[in-house]
């Protein structure tokens, strides 16, 4: 926020310098005029500007000429501030997307990067020969408008380099959506069910095949309703959180129960809708360890700010053992199903005796 506000004041002290700069070019009647093609001569009286008379006065030649190459080095500066606001939208920057953390994620940040540089130039470059139209052109200096029609060069021209910069922003954008939609040979597929509000968790295949489980908001209702302190995941944090390895592709499939629900987690670049009775399905391969949040991104009712995605990414070891973990929790969770429905068989043999 600091950058772009001494960005806006660089800006407003360059505006303010181009005005003085084009106020001093004003000539007053009368002064007297001279130039290297042009022997001195009286400006004349209905003479609005120096440059008309293909000179400059006397006495402010030298002004105004200094005040020309200050104006062309603020101008410099000016677009050199642009790239010096490049760190606020940089990686890790506040103001742009989550630090990726696969191949994938990588590619879509650095095709969002180059299609903004891309637009950035495009505006520098189209506003600037706007604004210096309007300057060097204006009617106070005399300008007369041409009056030809048709071109047959500049519209060739400019249909082609419109056409160029489209392809060259099409064809790899083209690539990294293909990419995306290239689930095959996952190592592991989990499927994601959207119920209103909370995930369901289904690991399909792989490593971990059989284990299920719901995922649902953690943070305390104090926080929402009584205004308590906030952590610093509030929203964003669950109780039983999905967890993948490094290093696997991990094909997502996605459905929901009831409405259409969006799992989204903006470090994986991955954004899908859940939608009932259909599947769809995205993927991941994460190459760093650590807890990456997301949303529901679609709007499902009135919880739909409460039902968010915790993925946490380990270590093929670490993940083996929690596979174990779960495995074992699943298995004592089995085992006094069996327990009560022996019970209550032995109960009334007992009275009977
Ligand atoms: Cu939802």
């Amino acid at each position: 926020m600091q950058q772009l506000l001494v960005f806006i004041n660089f800006l407003a002290a360059h505006f303010k310098a181009v005005r003085k700069s084009a106020l001093i070019k004003i000539a007053p009647a009368n002064a007297v005029c001279g130039s290297r093609n042009r022997p001195r001569h009286v400006h004349p009286a209905n003479c609005g500007t120096l440059l008309r008379c293909s000179g400059v006065a006397t006495g402010l030649a030298t002004k105004v000429s200094n005040n020309m190459k200050k104006m062309a080095v603020r101008t410099a500066a000016l677009i050199g501030g642009v790239p010096a606001m490049a760190p606020a939208f940089a990686l890790d920057g506040q103001y742009n997307f989550q630090h990726p953390v696969t191949r994938l994620a990588e590619d879509i940040f650095g095709l969002h990067m180059l299609m903004f540089w891309i637009c950035v130039i495009i505006f520098i470059a189209v506003f600037g020969v706007m604004f210096y139209s309007i300057f060097a052109h204006r009617k106070s200096k005399g300008a007369v408008a041409a009056t030809f029609h048709e071109s047959t060069t500049v519209e060739i021209l400019w249909t082609i380099v419109p056409v160029i910069i489209l392809v060259g922003m099409a064809w790899p954008a083209t690539k990294t959506v293909l990419d995306m939609k290239d689930t095959s040979n996952p190592d592991i597929t989990i499927k994601a069910t959207g119920y209103q509000w909370k995930w369901g968790y289904d690991y399909m295949q792989g490593e971990g095949q059989g284990i299920s489980f719901l995922s649902t908001l953690s943070t305390p209702r104090a926080q929402i309703d009584q205004g308590e302190y906030k952590g610093d995941n509030y929203l964003l944090e669950v109780d039983n959180e999905l967890v993948v390895p490094t290093g696997k592709k991990v094909r997502v499939l996605l459905t929901a129960q009831d409405v259409i629900h969006s799992w989204w987690v903006p470090a994986f670049a991955v954004k899908q809708d859940a939608i009932p009775g259909f599947i769809r399905d995205a993927w991941f391969r994460a190459e760093k360890e650590g807890v990456y949040r997301g949303n529901c991104a679609e709007l499902c009712g009135k919880d739909h700010g409460f039902m968010p995605i915790q993925v946490r990414v380990v270590s093929p070891q670490a993940y083996t053992e929690w596979v174990a973990a779960k495995n074992a929790e699943k298995a004592a969770l089995a085992a006094p199903q069996s327990a009560p429905v022996a019970a209550p068989e032995a109960k009334p043999v007992a009275s009977a005796n």
